[in-house]
């Protein structure tokens, strides 16, 4: 039974707390064995891969087949059906198109004193993309984290995805070929995000790392942040549903099975300002659930972490979503713009009954990497950012030095930097000005 509550009970205010601080996530102490294979990596490229991919994925690998050839590439691609082949195009054009817009613009202009002022925003030269193996191994996914750093200009694009007994994912394939994926390794856990991070004899080093995985993945992108730039460690899905009476409950309980079926630490919350409403939703949901191949996955998170809270009105469950700050929110209200103005803080908002989750997911255009475990609050969901970085301008002419250099020259004495005040000084005596007492 998920978790029932109304803003009406007298004891509701610390069952709220107690329910937000709730942890869903298990820590795996894998950080110590992570550090392990980071330096084996660094201090033996190659051959440490050969090595740990032999006993992690029980594949064994020489320095001339860790990367995928295209043959290879392309004849897994082929390999895919032609409706799933139309539907990824159609997915990718439109996460294209979305990120597309995003892209930042320069900007040069010339200020009150004379000065030349700008940013100019390039890609980092290189990026990675981690590809969980297995069940996880979602195209979407690829398409997702692939196409903004297209679209940004990243020049080399490198996939790694583990072969567990040998065998890649034909989808995953023609992803990373929709995508414009430059280069393709098979290697998995931390391994290779150390071999993104710090580079081997044959794996060039990248930039920036993107992509979920496992706990060993997250514990090897923390550890190398800072090396490189990483974009979240994102945690188990989220959905939180404002729906009012009149829904459909089946929707509704499928829109909360939806996110539930990721992970049985997945949460799933409907917020109603009707009690018979949320009732019918949360029975829907255990009707719904047998039919489920991955009823049980879904159902330990429904009953884990999924909750129904009644509120006294839609404005009050927009204030709880706030406190909420979920990685994706439903609005199924007559209204949905309306209530959408009153809330801040949410991963993706989802407007309308015609507007489920998964359709975001997958074909609507923005990025499905979202914030998780209130990191709404102060994050964003993945975009072209990541693979970007500003530099900013700087042109002073000689009538700009007379103006801003001698208060540069003050506050270099100030600190008792005096080349800096010199280098400066140097200038002012070019112009006759002289220097201050
Ligand atoms: N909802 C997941 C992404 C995903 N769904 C991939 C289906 N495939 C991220 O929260
Ligand atoms: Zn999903």
């Amino acid at each position: 039974m998920p978790q029932f509550l109304s803003t009406t009970d007298p004891g509701f205010e610390a069952a709220f707390r107690a329910f937000l601080a709730r942890k869903r996530e298990v820590d795996e102490d894998v950080d110590a064995a992570v550090a392990d294979i980071i330096a084996d990596v660094r201090a033996r490229g190659d051959r440490a891969l050969i090595d740990l991919t032999a006993r992690f994925d029980r594949v064994t690998l020489t320095s001339h087949t860790l990367r995928v050839p295209d043959a290879e590439i392309d004849a897994l691609a082929a390999r895919v059906p032609e409706a799933e082949r139309k539907a990824l195009t159609l997915a990718a054009e439109r996460i294209r198109a979305y990120h597309d817009r995003q892209m930042p613009d320069d900007a040069l202009w010339e200020d009150e004193a004379g000065v030349t002022l700008g940013w100019r925003w390039r890609p980092v030269a290189a990026a990675g993309l981690y590809v969980p193996g297995g069940t996880a191994a979602y195209p979407s996914s690829v398409l997702m984290n692939a196409i903004p750093a297209k679209v940004a200009g990243v020049g080399r694009l490198v996939v790694t995805v583990p072969a567990p007994g040998g065998v890649l994912n034909p989808l995953v394939m023609l992803a990373c070929r929709i995508a414009g994926v430059d280069e393709i390794w098979r290697i998995g856990g931390a391994q290779a995000i150390a071999a993104l991070a710090y580079g081997t004899e044959s794996l060039a080093p990248v930039d920036v790392i993107t992509g979920p995985g496992n706990a060993w993945v997250a514990a090897a992108k923390r550890r190398v942040f800072g090396h490189v730039g990483i974009d979240m460690i994102a945690g188990p899905s989220e959905i939180l549903v404002i729906a009012d009476r009149h829904n459909e409950p089946g929707w509704v309980a499928l829109d909360l099975l939806s996110q539930a079926e990721h992970d049985p630490t997945a949460q799933a919350i409907l917020l109603t300002d009707d009690p018979a409403f949320g009732r019918a939703v949360a029975a829907t949901v255990e009707l719904k659930l047998p039919g489920l191949p991955r009823r049980d996955i879904a159902a330990a998170a429904w009953r884990d972490f999924g909750a129904v809270i009644v509120t006294r009105s839609l404005g009050e469950a927009a204030q709880l979503a706030d406190r909420i700050a979920p990685e994706h929110l439903e609005l199924l209200v007559a209204e949905p713009e309306a209530l959408a103005a009153r809330i801040s803080h949410a991963g993706a908002m989802f407007l309308g009954p015609w507007t489920p989750e998964a359709i975001g997911d997958y074909v609507a255009g923005p990025n499905h990497v979202l914030p998780t475990a209130r990191t709404a609050r102060f994050s964003s969901g993945l975009s072209v950012m990541p693979f970007l970085k500003r530099t900013t301008v700087t042109r002073l002419t000689p009538d700009a030095m007379a103006r801003l250099g001698p208060a540069a020259e003050h506050l270099a004495r100030a600190e008792r930097l005096d080349a800096h005040g010199l280098s400066v000084r140097a200038r002012l005596d070019a112009l006759n000005l002289d220097a201050p007492a």
